[in-house]
């Protein structure tokens, strides 16, 4: 990437800059002495973080590199995972605390549920899952919809030291079994169904036909299927191995003793989606991942547990969901708000008009939902009051600067900092962030690593660049909640995440350092193009299209082009307000991105859509603009939320170019 420096000079030439109040400057949770305190001394800064949780017994070294990419964290500490999220709160007299306000799809049906309800539940289902043979080390696959039963299974898991892997419930059958085998499940929790858009759509059918594609391949692995009983719709039943929940969590104690595991004992696997070839098992072990998730919740949310109302929107079956929603949470004592359904249903404003009802303080969402909400038009948040809310996150995408201006002002404000958190399922928890009572941050920035973490950007040969300079992003030092390895695949964990360059962290993103030395997440660096030999990156020609007044959303993929190697091929969805554009609409976009970036940027398509191609957690998957830019069939689109998009923008195309 030597040779870009001219091109991505024009990214990070962002003038706005935020600060934090002075109000909440004071009294944030972590303020600038953290960077100065972490780097005199790395270690003795983690196992500061360390001490947020409770151990049975203390480790004996914080961290033990001697067998480098394979890291052990708190060596020779024990703890649960459960007792430090749910059981140590009661014991603190935080039992009556509200741990989770719920809120069904069907507006009506909510719950809220205290720490001491969640740890008999927890309880109840760690004895329901014993009963069923789920043992100290045995694996357990999660495939539920955003309800409670999901946290608790969880947490039961946890607490009996059986890693889990929870399956984002809109997954395929095909990618379930997938998953079930690749970790050696023997016990799946499911529901009947879950509700989306107002109707309930059945989950079970799709583990039945997992069940019958693993027993084709490995007979016997799952025993058991235990089922909670959601919607009450039909469900076949196979009465050896299928288990309701309610009779059989439902029925169990709710006292259960838990044992304590070694720090490096495996939590959970989480397998990364949408990319192609064999999914990767990203293993987390407990002691490092807990500090990781709970420091960072506290540190970069501000979290002041007895007057904050947390609320990310994350699935549980993202990583998001693991570390934001229910790890670093409730190892915080955080009241959080966990929403079943999707954001407009039954009208576009329900989002906000969950923030009004609860007092929601802080906000954690995905840039693709916050260019969803401009492109709706500002009206609909501002029918409510949202004074409550305090502090903003964004994650899982680079948010172009005016995406990130309008969640600051239009769902903030304009008073609320903004954190753009970049992170990783590799990561375990946030790395590079504004801290929101000290940073100035600029929008479209990440800033720079957080306290006890070393990142840099580095060249082709692995050395830093200078700041105003791009390359790769890299870490250079070990930190808690890393990976420790591919669920049973060592090589490839090697391979794929440190071969590039001698003790350093790789995980594929392009990034830029401004001339402050701040840090320009550019994207994946497949999505890098090289037009006419010059490194072009997505996100900026994006963050230039939604620049523009009728522009909601963008999405840039380079494409094969015989006279400059790749052309850039857009595809724009305009704002509601906007109508169809006009007669001159391309054009104007044309000129628009010229003028923003240099003509060399100018797209050579643009096609107007309505949708654009999302994973289930939110990412653009550009390999399918690939296809519809280079003229080809269309690729796999299983990973795909809603696998009728393409169609819309294959239309869409033939009509607007
Ligand atoms: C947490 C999560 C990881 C990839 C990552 C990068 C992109 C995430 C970002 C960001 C720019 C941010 N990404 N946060 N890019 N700015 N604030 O998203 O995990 O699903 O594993 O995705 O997402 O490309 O490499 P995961």
């Amino acid at each position: 990437m030597s040779d870009n420096t001219e091109t991505l000079a024009n990214l990070g030439t962002e003038e706005r800059r935020f600060a934090p109040s002075a109000d909440f400057a004071a009294n944030a949770n972590l303020t600038a002495e953290a960077y100065e305190e972490a780097a005199a001394d790395r270690l003795a800064f983690w196992e500061k973080q360390a001490d947020r949780l409770s151990w049975e017994t203390r480790w004996t070294q914080a961290l033990d590199w001697s067998n480098p990419p394979f890291a052990k964290w708190f060596v020779g500490g024990k703890l649960n995972a459960a007792y430090n999220c749910v059981d140590r709160h009661v014991e603190d007299g935080a039992g009556d605390k509200v741990a989770f306000h719920w809120v069904g799809e069907p507006e009506d049906d909510t719950r809220d549920i205290t720490y001491a309800q969640l740890k008999d539940e927890v309880c109840q289902a760690a004895n329901a899952l014993a009963e069923l043979g789920v043992g100290t080390g045995d694996r357990v696959a999660i495939y539920l919809p955003m309800i409670p039963e999901a946290v608790v299974a969880m947490l039961a898991c946890a607490r009996l030291g059986a890693p889990h892997t929870v399956v984002f419930g809109g997954f395929s059958a095909e990618a379930l079994s997938s998953r079930v085998l690749d970790c050696g499940a023997k016990v799946i929790i499911t529901a009947d169904g879950g509700y989306r858009r107002g109707a309930a759509s059945a989950l079970k059918p799709a583990v039945d036909e997992a069940v019958t594609k693993v027993e084709a391949e490995q007979p016997g692995l799952v025993e058991k299927v235990l089922v909670v009983r959601r919607t009450g719709q039909d469900v076949a039943w196979d009465e050896s191995r299928d288990v309701w929940w309610h009779e059989s969590v439902g029925n169990a104690s709710t006292e259960h003793a838990c044992e304590f595991f070694d720090a490096e004992h495996p939590l959970y696997v989480m397998y990364t989606s949408g990319t192609t070839g064999k999914p990767k098992g990203i293993l987390h072990t407990t002691g490092g991942y807990l500090t990781g998730a709970a420091y960072t919740h506290w540190g970069i949310f501000d979290l002041k547990p007895n007057s904050d109302v947390y609320w990310c929107t994350a699935d549980i079956g993202w990583v998001t969901g693991h570390s934001y929603m229910v790890y670093g949470p409730l190892a915080n004592q955080a009241t959080s708000v966990m929403y079943e359904g999707t954001p407009d249903s039954p009208h576009k404003g329900r989002w906000w008009e969950i923030v009004q009802k609860y007092g929601v303080t802080i906000f954690y969402t995905a840039p693709t939902a916050i260019r969803t909400f401009m492109k709706w038009g500002d009206e609909i948040p501002n029918k409510f009051d949202m004074s409550s809310l305090r502090l903003l996150g964004s994650v899982g995408e680079p948010i172009n600067p005016e995406a990130y201006v309008w969640y600051r002002e239009t769902i903030g404000g304009g008073r609320t900092p903004v954190v753009d958190t970049w992170w990783q399922t590799e990561t375990g928890a946030i790395m590079i962030s504004p801290l929101p009572g000290v940073t100035h941050a600029k929008p479209g920035s990440a800033m720079k690593a957080i306290p006890g973490i070393v990142a840099d950007v580095v060249n082709d040969e692995g050395q830093s660049v200078p700041d105003g300079s791009g390359g790769y992003l890299v870490i250079r030092e070990p930190w808690p909640s890393m990976l420790r390895t591919l669920w049973g695949d060592d090589e490839r964990f090697k391979e794929t995440y440190w071969s590039r360059w001698e003790g350093m962290y790789f995980a594929g993103d392009g990034a830029k350092k401004d001339v402050d030395g701040d840090v320009w997440v550019l994207g994946r660096v497949d999505d890098v193009m090289n037009v006419s030999g010059h490194r072009l990156s997505t996100t900026e020609i994006e963050s230039a299209l939604v620049s523009h007044p009728k522009v909601a959303e963008a999405a840039v993929v380079g494409a094969t082009d015989e006279m400059t190697g790749q052309a850039v091929c857009a595809f724009v969805i305009l704002r509601e307000s906007a109508g169809d554009g006009g007669a001159d609409i391309v054009q104007e976009l044309r000129d628009h991105v010229a003028k923003e970036i240099g003509a060399i940027a100018k797209p050579r398509q643009i096609m107007i859509v309505p949708e654009l191609p999302k994973t289930r957690s939110g990412k653009i998957m550009r390999r399918l603009l690939r296809d519809v830019a280079e003229n080809r069939e269309v690729g796999d689109v299983t990973t795909l939320a809603d696998s009728t998009v393409m169609d819309l923008i294959k239309e869409g195309a033939a009509t607007s170019t």
